[in-house]
């Protein structure tokens, strides 16, 4: 298997965590693709590798390409048959699925959309539209999404429920993505921050590039 991949970046960590989790990453090469350089926008890369244009990308021994970190988390979680990261019983799948996709929705994507709208991002020549009013609508929006994670996690170990899983993972891309636009986790989110200073003690959390480099 391929990676296209980035390899600090938020949301290819999140591919990377998963694939330690699993014990997989001798199976997958990786191919830098440069963001700051604009490599995900180039035509080639829309057309044969992701529509979308953005990292990571999973490309499979046949050639088919699968973009979207929930869907690589899912396909690498099944490989082996006994899912870790995606849930085992109806209802833990259903409530990670969830819980990962709010965690994209109020958080990381949200600081995503104020990093390309309301900063620099990647540079004039790759941020051809910004909308700075509405990267600052979603950055107010991710400080309220941490208080909502924080008091979720005062109800249970995890994000999900009572085991680490991909939701944590994604609960992880986003404050890894804060930590890039430097907006800190408000002091008041004790069981947040208590949550992420116990993630990142996990192997497959701390050994990854963004960590060793920041
Ligand atoms: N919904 C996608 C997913 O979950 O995979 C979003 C992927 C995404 O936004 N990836 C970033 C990207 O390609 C990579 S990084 O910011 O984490 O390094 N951004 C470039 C861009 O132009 O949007």
């Amino acid at each position: 298997m391929t990676i296209y991949d980035f390899p600090t970046g938020p949301y290819p960590t999140r591919v990377r965590i998963a694939l330690a989790e699993k014990n997989l990453q001798s199976r997958v090469q990786f191919v830098m693709v440069d963001l700051y350089k604009g490599e995900h926008k180039k035509p080639e890369f829309i057309a044969n590798k992701n529509y979308s244009g953005t990292l990571p990308v999973l490309e499979l021994g046949d050639g088919t390409c699968m973009a979207e970190c929930t869907a690589i988390t899912e396909y690498l979680d099944a490989l082996d048959g006994a899912p870790t990261l995606t849930g085992r019983t109806p209802r833990e799948k259903g409530m990670i699925h969830m819980m990962s996709k709010r965690a994209e929705l109020e958080l990381l994507d949200a600081i995503s959309v104020y990093f390309h709208h309301a900063t620099p991002g990647l540079g004039p020549d790759v941020e051809i539209y910004q909308n700075s009013e509405w990267g600052f609508r979603q950055r107010d929006k991710a400080l309220r999404g941490m208080h909502y994670f924080d008091a979720v996690l005062k109800t249970q170990q995890f994000v999900a429920g009572e085991a680490f899983s991909m939701a944590d993972i994604t609960v992880i891309g986003g404050l890894i993505f804060a930590s890039i636009v430097k907006l800190p986790v408000p002091a008041a989110c004790e069981t947040l921050l208590a949550w992420y200073a116990n993630v990142l003690e996990r192997p497959s959390v701390k050994e990854q590039p963004f960590f060793r480099t920041a």
